[in-house]
């Protein structure tokens, strides 16, 4: 699907490209168009009759283990797969044209550093890491025994993802260097994101509280609509380059 680069306003333009920093919150429909389906999509085959929410928790992994395990390892493996979309694409090409951009991103499929973008906070973890639940420390290897999870090596208590599971806090570092970002966004964009899940959900209402212009990249409304200055409705794939095609042409 290709989108009208017309529709977008001279004001949006402008703006952008007098920008000293540009933050981009991204969510799971960033990676769509990678073939990663998006969190509350419909899970496909085996994991179609599990409520994503309900697995991605301290309480489901508490209850079987198993279960949390092999589904992050479907996922580990379906994210090995692909690659960045030109959405991502985009986003490294515009840190490459404007002071400053931060990327926020609450995926953990590390697809945005794939793309080459250099700053990237990543809120909720990232699936290629692992790391002992009891010592909550990174684990690198591990002998396979067959059982899932895997034991840690040092305290053989159980291996997880390094990823933050609902009700879990997330990296204070990271929420701070977000918080910090937001408020300091001459542009700030939000892509692919449903705007449920908190914190994150909160960084759009930072920039608009600091005067900065808040952008929507989304096929359909979300919580979010109603704060942002612009609106543009269709996919990241079409849209972000096209943003750049038409803010940035004469580089080209
Ligand atoms: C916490 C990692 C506290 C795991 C995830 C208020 C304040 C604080 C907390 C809360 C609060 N209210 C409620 C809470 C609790 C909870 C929460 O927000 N619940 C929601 C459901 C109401 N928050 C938490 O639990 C957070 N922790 O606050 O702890 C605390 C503090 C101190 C001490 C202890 C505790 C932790 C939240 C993190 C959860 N982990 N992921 C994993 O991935 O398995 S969140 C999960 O949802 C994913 O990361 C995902 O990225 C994220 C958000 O979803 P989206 O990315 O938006 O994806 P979604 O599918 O929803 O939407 C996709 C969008 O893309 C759609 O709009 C679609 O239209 C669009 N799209 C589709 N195709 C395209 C597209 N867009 C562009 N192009 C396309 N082609």
């Amino acid at each position: 699907m290709s989108f009208d680069m017309m529709s977008l306003p001279d004001e949006f333009i402008r703006r952008l490209r007098e920008a000293k920093h540009v933050v981009v919150l991204s969510g799971a429909g960033i990676s769509a168009e990678s073939g990663v389906p998006t969190f509350r999509d419909a899970q496909t085959g085996l994991w179609a009759k599990y409520d994503p929410q309900e697995l991605a928790t301290p309480e489901a992994f508490q209850r079987n283990p198993q279960l949390v395990w092999d589904w992050y390892t479907w996922r580990r493996n379906l994210i090995s797969g692909v690659g960045p979309n030109h959405g991502h694409r985009a986003l490294a090409q515009m840190e490459r044209l404007v002071p400053r951009l931060t990327v926020i991103t609450q995926n953990i499929d590390g697809l945005h550093q794939q793309a080459g973008s250099t700053d990237v906070i990543e809120l909720h973890g990232n699936l290629s890491r692992t790391k002992c639940l009891n010592e909550d420390r990174i684990v690198e290897q591990w002998e396979e025994t067959g059982e899932r999870p895997p034991r840690c090596p040092h305290c053989g208590g159980y291996l997880r993802p390094d990823v933050v599971w609902f009700g879990e806090a997330l990296p204070p570092l990271a929420l701070h260097r977000a918080m910090a970002a937001s408020r300091t966004a001459d542009v700030f964009f939000t892509v692919g994101t449903s705007g449920i899940v908190y914190p994150a959900a909160s960084l759009p209402m930072e920039a608009v509280e600091a005067g900065g212009m808040v952008v929507e990249v989304n096929p359909e409304d979300t919580p979010l609509t109603h704060w942002m200055t612009y609106t543009f409705r269709g996919p990241s794939g079409a849209v972000l380059p096209a943003i750049v095609s038409a803010a940035w042409s004469e580089t080209f």
